[in-house]
């Protein structure tokens, strides 16, 4: 049966593409989102793509990616929790208590920006972090979850 790839995207990624060219580069999501489906088709993974400004629903989402996971349905996440990386216990106990695999990407190098962006409450309940591989990120976190 073909897993599902779940790549989740928190808050304001949805302005992708349209400002801050020179930290987050110059393209959509919707051009994310064709990256990772041409990512997930070469490792015969199944592409559910999400965004959502809303903690709760992001939450949510991790809640069903578990089940989906301990169903045998899915290979895990990819999650680019936005701001709510450096601010969300409510992401950080979803991730624990739905026990999908996880694997928390940056586009930034965000340990090479303000200090706030220094601490992750994603990191220790993530099976991997990457960071700084600008969009290319989430083809090399497909390969990476594909290999899981
Ligand atoms: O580097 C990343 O992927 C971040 O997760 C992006 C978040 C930021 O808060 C994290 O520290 C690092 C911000 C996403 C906002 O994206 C925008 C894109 C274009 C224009 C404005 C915001």
């Amino acid at each position: 049966m073909t897993k599902i790839a779940y790549v989740f995207n928190g808050p304001n990624l949805n302005l992708l593409g349209t400002r801050e060219p020179q930290i987050y580069g110059a393209q959509t999501l919707a051009d994310v989102e064709a990256l990772c489906q041409q990512a997930c088709a070469a490792h015969g993974l199944q592409l559910d793509f999400r965004q959502s400004n809303n903690e709760g629903e992001l939450v949510t989402w991790i809640h069903e990616a578990g089940r989906a996971q301990a169903e045998g349905q899915a290979a895990g996440v990819i999650l680019n929790a936005g701001a709510y990386t450096h601010t969300s216990i409510a992401l950080h106990d979803a991730i624990k208590g739905a026990g999908a695999t996880v694997i928390e990407l940056h586009i930034s190098n965000v340990h090479a920006r303000e200090a706030f962006r220094h601490h992750s409450y994603i990191s220790p309940v993530a099976k991997a972090v990457m960071a700084g591989f600008g969009v290319k990120g989430y083809v090399l976190a497909i390969e990476g979850l594909a290999q899981f």
